[in-house]
């Protein structure tokens, strides 16, 4: 890399982000239920992991213990020069049974998103993130079309409380993620794997977006609306044609797809970035660190990732990019050459307007559960103490200087 400085666009937003079920504990889902079923036990059982992680590590049980800590956590991302912060809000809490509102469990959004504030970290708001109340799931999630309108009435409900203080929503997250690992590969709750509930879901998820959108432009019409698309860079050999081909299939389905579904009732997009998958029948010359999950690191990705978001031609923001690490031997490289990427693209007229990295906190990796260590601040799931790792310090001096300065090189 250059020994220049790099520098951000002037008001850049520069955080972390988290998801409820992932760092809160003390939930009561659709996941809390199944993670504890006698068949998933089984499995996990039969399969060895049990064996080789303990069964804690995959019961989310009391998680970071967010719920109670967020003060501390939020503390922590303001003393790391963050100027944003991207959280979810559990929509099992809000509205435990059908059209009852926990006015309590309101207060406590309220009062995380004002902490938020007065930290001066901008909240990035998830409406929905994966887990689903009881009762949605019994009356069959998001395969059934009511749920769109349940969960319009519910984002109703929240943007009369929060909606004054919030300038930007996200929708739903992963949407092509959700779908494929729960209705496709039958790796998530409800286990299907069912190609018609797959694309079922995925169209339903495509109408909620589009109903929230309506909701929360009518009552807040001066705050802005996207959602968190899992981008993915396939990529083959310049000669290499079917491979380029194959390339272009897999863009449109799984980058493209949903995007196109919702971009005109959006107004950013909200890019989460991880993989870089090879479609070439030539393999790849190139070797990658991995990952503690085994996923090839390379950066470099987010370069292409973002210049074919601009054809939108809407504001981006990175609103998810990490990777395990609990030896933080890659993370603050891993940081510094994404974000090489992401002022590259600005360069080339892609409007990046902040990169939130995945994550604040160590925490609940679904299905993997907690032994994928994510954060910028370390867990120690015993005591619940909190450090950070050297990367968010390295991170720190980027958010500080608003751009990469010599100084806040690192080695990786
Ligand atoms: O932990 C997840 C998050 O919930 C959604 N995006 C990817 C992250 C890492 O796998």
């Amino acid at each position: 890399m250059k020994d220049e400085e790099i520098k951000f666009p002037e008001g850049f937003y520069w955080g972390a982000a988290t998801a409820a079920h992932q760092v809160e504990g003390g939930q009561r889902n659709d996941w809390t239920e199944w993670e504890t079923s006698p068949a998933r036990m089984a499995n996990l059982e039969r399969s060895g992991l049990i064996k080789k992680y303990g069964k804690g590590n995959f019961i989310s049980g009391l998680a970071t213990d967010h719920y109670h800590l967020f003060k501390e956590d939020l503390r922590m991302a303001k003393a790391l020069g963050h100027n944003a912060a991207r959280f979810s809000l559990e929509w099992s809490r809000l509205e435990p049974e059908r059209g009852r509102f926990d006015e309590h469990e309101f207060a406590h959004y309220l009062g995380v998103v004002r902490t938020a504030k007065k930290d001066g970290l901008e909240p990035f708001v998830t409406l929905w993130h994966y887990t689903l109340p009881l009762w949605v799931r019994d009356q069959g999630g998001w395969e059934n079309r009511s749920t769109i309108d349940d969960f319009a009435r519910f984002v109703e409900k929240v943007v009369l409380i929060l909606g004054p203080e919030i300038k930007f929503w996200i929708t739903i997250n992963e949407p092509e993620v959700y779908a494929g690992d729960a209705y496709l590969a039958g790796r998530k709750p409800p286990q299907k794997k069912n190609p018609v509930a797959y694309l079922r879901v995925l169209r339903h998820l495509a109408i909620a977006h589009r109903a929230a959108y309506a909701v929360i432009k009518q009552l807040s019409p001066r705050s802005l609306i996207g959602i968190a698309s899992n981008q993915i860079h396939f990529d083959a050999r310049s000669f290499d044609p079917i491979g380029k081909a194959a390339a272009v299939i897999a863009d449109r389905w799984w980058n493209a797809r949903f995007l196109n579904r919702i971009a005109h009732t959006s107004d950013f997009i909200g890019v989460n970035h991880y993989f870089h998958i090879w479609t070439g029948l030539w393999p790849d010359r190139d070797h990658y660190p991995l990952s503690d999950m085994n996923w090839k690191l390379r950066p470099a990705s987010i370069y292409p990732v973002l210049m074919r978001l601009k054809r939108f031609g809407k504001p981006i923001y990175v609103t998810e990019n990490g990777l395990a690490d609990s030896k933080d031997e890659h993370r603050a490289w891993f940081i510094r050459e994404t974000l090489n990427g992401v002022h590259r693209a600005i360069g080339s007229g892609a409007d990046v307007r902040g990169y939130l990295h995945w994550a604040l906190l160590d925490n609940f990796e679904w299905t993997d559960g907690f032994w994928p260590r994510f954060g910028l601040i370390s867990v120690d799931y015993e005591t619940l103490e909190r450090k950070y790792r050297p990367s968010a310090l390295a991170y720190r001096d980027i958010c500080r200087g608003n751009g990469i300065t010599p100084a806040s090189k690192t080695k990786g």
